[in-house]
């Protein structure tokens, strides 16, 4: 059994399966996860101070798409058995993914890292674009290496994610927005709190790429005479589907939107992984820069808001 008292526990209800078991049955379970991750496992509807069992996360070996369940798992041991970990609630799916990547990567700085708050830059971030262009792909494949073939159009969700540049510390807030008209507006007011915003588009459909001139109207519209503080980066994405003969707009394109945007381009693949980690260190730089001449031009203190009596 895990030790008891750690610091911090995690408790959810999971399923999981034997691993090659001919039968495919899916045992609900609770199970406490601790941050040095091991952790135990309760029947469901039994006492939790009663553990059936007890495991160590830090044994996963990979992180497996399940194709016939349509869900994402990592196998680990547990008990001297290899299990499937399957989580329900997808937060927490995606969050003991990351967990997963750091430990299997010998990364467990990067946890570290996310406890500790001190001397960050905080920049907010929107991704927005039409429906099916691959946002929430982008942002998955960006935060937990992680890419879905099946399409489950986005609401809205936030991510939080810490980040070091150049020695530098970055605490990122990405919103992901929705693509699909009747739910757009909703992406408003974020726009308008944003330091930076990604705007998408597919380089396989011309439809979404027409889009950005509506999308950039929006944009001048929120943010009137603020849009020149706005670090905007325009991505083209599902760059792996040129190989297969089926891109509509061209590289050059792109880069002459952006040249009339005044912004930063980079065509992706969350697919392949392509230009995903440069497209949110393009942001974050541009970003910096943003910020830099925001300050410049900023009137030096003594000459503000200073009364003069004559
Ligand atoms: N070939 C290819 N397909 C992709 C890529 N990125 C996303 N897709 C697929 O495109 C579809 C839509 O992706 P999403 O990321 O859900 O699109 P979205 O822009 O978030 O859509 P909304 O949330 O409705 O606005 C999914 O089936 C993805 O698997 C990519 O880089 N290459
Ligand atoms: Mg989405």
């Amino acid at each position: 059994m895990a030790a008891e008292g750690k610091k911090k526990q995690i408790l959810f209800e999971g399923r999981f399966q034997k691993r090659g078991s001919s039968v495919r049955t899916w045992h609900v379970r609770y199970f406490k996860l601790y941050e040095d991750f091991t952790f135990d496992y309760y029947k469901a509807g039994k006492a939790l101070n009663n553990p059936q069992g007890s495991g160590d996360l830090s044994l996963v070996k990979e992180v497996t798409y399940n194709e016939q369940d349509k869900i994402v798992c990592f196998e680990t041991k547990g008990n001297n058995r290899n299990w499937y970990f399957i989580f329900e609630d997808k937060e927490q799916r995606i969050y003991w993914m990351y967990v997963a990547k750091c430990i299997i990567d010998g990364m467990q700085n990067e946890i570290e890292k996310y406890a500790d708050s001190s001397n960050e830059h905080h920049m907010k971030v929107v991704i927005i674009g039409m429906a099916s262009v691959g946002k929430t792909s982008f942002l998955l494949k960006y935060m937990y290496d992680y890419f879905e073939k099946e399409y489950d159009p986005t609401l809205e969700d936030l991510y939080k994610i810490k980040k070091e540049v150049d020695g530098e510390k970055y605490f990122l807030q990405i919103m992901d927005t929705a693509g699909q008209e009747e739910f757009r507006n909703m992406a408003h007011a974020h726009i308008r709190e944003a330091d930076a915003l990604i705007v998408c588009y597919s380089i396989a459909d011309r439809t979404s790429f027409e889009h950005l001139k509506i999308l950039n109207d929006e944009i001048k519209q929120i943010r009137e005479d603020d849009a020149d503080h706005l670090a905007v980066v325009i991505v083209g994405t599902k760059v792996d589907l040129a190989n297969k003969g089926r891109r509509e707009i061209s590289t050059v394109e792109g880069q002459r939107v952006s040249e009339e945007w005044g912004c930063q381009f980079l065509e992706t693949s969350s697919i392949k992984g392509t230009n995903i980690e440069e497209a949110f260190l393009t942001t974050i730089s541009y970003v910096n820069i943003k910020r830099q001449e925001k300050e410049a031009n900023r009137p030096p203190e003594n000459e503000t808001g200073r009364c003069v009596i004559s």
